[in-house]
């Protein structure tokens, strides 16, 4: 019965054991999993639209080899976790439409511009480094392929935190000229990195229930603190300021203090309302269409095989 289902899934929740796509499992916990993986996943390909428009501008062909190979592990991690999400009865073309259609969201990070080769080292920094603060955690997740994809994924993060790292470095150390794009990437992209996070969690719809599951290990603001903590050291190393005159270390509570986040700002981005939400998608959607010659053609070949190896 369902009760008993129910009673074996809570305690496997419980003791920490992982959830398999065969087990049981209520349909509000599939729903929410596929909801997260799924935006997750979107994140990922629209992700590499504002990285990609600097491949052809790299300053050298180290930077442009390094730009090349972090933005096609982005396609891959967008792979890994369509797959998973894959796992739960859901098909990428499902989750594909959704995303085309506006039904489903992808991380606000994306909408904003690269308009500096900074920024793409401020990209690496902070917005990979927000990434692996929310995604280490997800390596614990209940779900098991979920929970998989994400040891992989943090791996390759963590390169490309430290590569966004090295740039901007480079730059800072450069000339004053290229001293000042450094920090004006750095003065851009901070704040939308902190949204990154999710709505305050008094805000936050889903975060008490996905934390029962154990989807989630820790809330958004709890997050969000934990990666302010890890820059500002960084952001010292670096020989840059971090945007924010309210931020300072807090003895009391052992964390720095920082400044109102713009909410606002936040929920017209998720409202399509962005600096390039329109664009973002309109590629993506057109990546997609341009994508079908090759789609169609995978699956002749995949028909032809099957077909020759029966004979
Ligand atoms: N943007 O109740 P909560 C990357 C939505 S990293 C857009 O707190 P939840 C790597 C949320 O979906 C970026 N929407 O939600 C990379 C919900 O709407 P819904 C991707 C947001 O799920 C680097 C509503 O607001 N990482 O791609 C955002 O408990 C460089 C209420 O929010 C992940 O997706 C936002 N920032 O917590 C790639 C990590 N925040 O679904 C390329 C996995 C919230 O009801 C280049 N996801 N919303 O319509 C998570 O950890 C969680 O889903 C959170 C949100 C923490 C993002």
């Amino acid at each position: 019965t369902d009760a008993s289902s129910l009673a074996v899934f809570d305690a496997a929740v419980a003791a920490d054991e992982r959830i398999e796509p065969r087990d049981w499992m209520p349909e509000a916990y599939r729903s929410s999993l596929v909801r997260q993986m799924a935006q997750h996943a979107h994140s990922e390909i629209i992700g590499m639209q504002p990285e990609a428009n600097w491949i052809t501008r790299a300053p050298s062909l180290r930077r442009k080899a390094i730009l090349m190979a972090k933005v096609q592990d982005e396609a891959g991690h967008g792979l890994y976790l369509y797959s998973a999400a894959e796992t739960l009865g859901t098909g990428r073309d499902e989750l594909l439409d959704k995303l085309h259609s506006g039904r489903q969201k992808y991380s606000s990070i994306f909408n904003y511009p690269t308009l500096t080769w900074a920024d793409v080292g401020a990209i690496g920094w902070l917005v990979d480094g927000a990434a692996i603060t929310n995604q280490v955690p997800l390596c614990r997740c209940s779900y098991g392929p979920y929970a998989r994809a994400m040891v992989r994924i943090c791996k390759e993060e963590s390169f490309h935190q430290r590569q966004g790292y090295e740039l901007l470095l480079t730059l800072s150390k450069g000339t004053p000229e290229q001293h000042a794009m450094a920090q004006d990437a750095v003065n851009r992209w901070w704040w939308p990195s902190l949204m990154m996070f999710g709505p305050p969690d008094d805000e936050s719809a889903h975060s008490a229930q996905s934390m029962t599951w154990k989807i989630k290990r820790h809330s958004n603001d709890e997050l969000r603190q934990r990666f302010v903590d890890i820059a500002v050291g960084q952001a010292e190393g670096l020989g840059l300021t971090l945007p924010d005159p309210e931020l300072r270390w807090n003895e009391e509570r052992g964390h720095h203090d920082f400044g109102e986040i713009d909410w606002t700002e936040f929920w017209e981005v998720l409202k399509g309302n962005g600096p390039c939400n329109e664009q973002r998608i309109t590629q993506r959607r057109r990546a997609h269409e341009e994508g079908a010659w090759v789609r169609d053609a995978a699956a002749a070949y995949a028909t032809k095989q099957q077909t020759t190896h029966q004979a």
